[in-house]
């Protein structure tokens, strides 16, 4: 979709800083970094919002995990931990409408999120 945001970073047309890449996903370094590790992994297939996810969806929401896993222990943090969110919908505080799972480490989060 051109007017996506993060199609435009899966085409190239935006620059971002990526943590892991291969023919499904994409992973970049979070614009306003919220931990000392953030990163957004993404499919590269424009899936709006959680709502709009579908069965046959189903393996490559879980490769955005598996890319999850592999960025924090490459980064050192499968031990001390390290948090994985998506958002959905604004009261969520969605704000780019493809979906993105938040990767955060580096300091101890707190629960709940406010
Ligand atoms: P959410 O609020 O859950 O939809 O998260 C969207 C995230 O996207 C937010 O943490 C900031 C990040 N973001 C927005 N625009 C850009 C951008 O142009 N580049 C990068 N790297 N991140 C962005």
């Amino acid at each position: 979709m051109s007017n996506c945001l993060f199609c435009r970073i899966v085409a190239g047309e935006i620059p971002a800083k990526l943590a892991y890449e291969d023919e499904d996903v994409i992973a970049f370094y979070d614009i306003n970094p919220q931990a000392p590790l953030h990163v957004l992994i993404i499919p590269r297939k424009h899936i709006a919002m959680i709502n709009d996810i579908q069965p046959e969806d189903a393996a490559l929401v879980g490769k955005l995990y598996l890319a999850a896993k592999k960025i924090a222990a490459d980064a050192g943090y499968a031990d001390e931990g390290y948090r994985v969110v998506m958002n959905c919908g604004a009261d969520a505080g969605q704000s780019v409408f493809h979906i993105h799972l938040h990767l955060l480490a580096g300091r101890a989060l707190s629960w709940p999120p406010g």
